[in-house]
């Protein structure tokens, strides 16, 4: 008779780890990457030359802050939602365009990282000393569902950097109608999607030549080897990047450079790898018109307005419900 072992779990980021690296292929979720050190990276990719999804998105915010303030505005005034503000910098334009204007509205900033939102509150009340700002913390959705009661003025809720793109598609529908089923009509959806363009510009943004985007995608193994007392040789695997022009998808690996072995100890767990065998890590999707129109339309949005750079790489879209 076969016996069957139960493993328990101490936290779903255990879970998930074992059931990636039990799987063939290999797989990782990539918000694990994001530890006190994986965002420190993500701020560097962000300044990175070739990084060019927020120096565009800054470009069209700056360009049309005024257009997208005047959509903002409601008689009653409003109140702007932020799923994952990070350090707020793209959002202080329009922050300040709205502050220039008198516009009524309370910035509430989401996160799930109180220690993120304090820092942002106290850069805002420095910078911004007039600004009413109300921080949440918790996780989107929880949040979201709580927001959703308020039904007595407008909510403009904002979601910047591509981040949708680290979603496939089945699971960015299902998002963005969990969004939609938290708006009221009238309400609106302010949301940043990183466009197709030349295959060689995304495979560069994700694969920089100074190395920072890999010591990124390592920080996953890093970040296993610290919080799961692992083993992991970070030498021995090897940063790779691919871009489908067809879908749009680009990919992020962790190529094994040999056959070798590892042992996560907190999951009673070894790992046997073959050489060039791989762990597939992230997804960063690039979009058209035609594809966020298909997924507004899924989730029950409706694109009302886009706002683009100067080369057609990055847009903003306005949806409503
Ligand atoms: C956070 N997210 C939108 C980034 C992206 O472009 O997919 C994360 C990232 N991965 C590598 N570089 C940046």
């Amino acid at each position: 008779m076969q016996s069957k072992i139960t493993t328990i779990f101490n936290s779903i980021f255990e879970e998930d780890v074992y059931q990636g690296l039990s799987s063939y292929p290999k797989y990782l979720y990539s918000k694990y990457i994001y530890d006190e050190k994986g965002d420190e990276l993500f701020q560097k990719i962000m300044d990175l030359p070739e990084y060019y999804l927020t120096r565009k998105e800054f470009e069209i915010l700056s360009t049309y802050r005024s257009d997208i303030a005047q959509l903002f505005e409601s008689g009653e005034g409003f109140d702007l939602i932020e799923l994952g503000a990070g350090d707020g910098k793209k959002t202080k334009i329009l922050l300040k365009e709205l502050l220039r204007r008198s516009s009524d509205f309370t910035y509430m900033p989401i996160d799930i990282s109180q220690n993120s939102l304090d820092l942002l509150e106290a850069s805002l009340s420095d910078e911004f000393p007039k600004a009413k700002v109300r921080p949440q913390q918790g996780m989107y959705f929880k949040v979201l569902e709580r927001l959703a009661e308020l039904r007595h003025r407008k909510k403009v809720i904002l979601m910047l950097g591509s981040n949708i793109g680290n979603l496939l598609h089945p699971k960015a529908i299902t998002f963005l109608r969990n969004i939609q089923i938290a708006m009221n009509p009238g309400d609106l959806l302010f949301m940043g999607f990183d466009q197709k363009k030349d295959p060689q510009t995304i495979l560069d943004a994700y694969n920089d030549k100074t190395g920072v985007t890999a010591a990124f995608n390592l920080n996953l193994l890093e970040r296993i080897n610290n919080d799961l007392k692992a083993n992991f040789d970070l030498k021995q695997f090897k940063h790779w990047e691919v871009y489908d022009p067809e879908t749009g998808t680009a990919k992020s690996y962790l190529v094994s450079l040999k056959k070798q072995e590892v042992t996560i100890e907190a999951l009673n767990l070894n790992v046997s790898f073959d050489q060039w065998e791989t762990i597939h890590t992230e997804i960063s999707q690039k979009y058209d018109d035609k594809v966020v129109a298909w997924l507004a339309n899924e989730a029950g949005l409706t694109i009302q307005q886009s706002f683009t750079d100067d080369d057609n790489w990055y847009k903003d879209y306005v949806f409503t419900k």
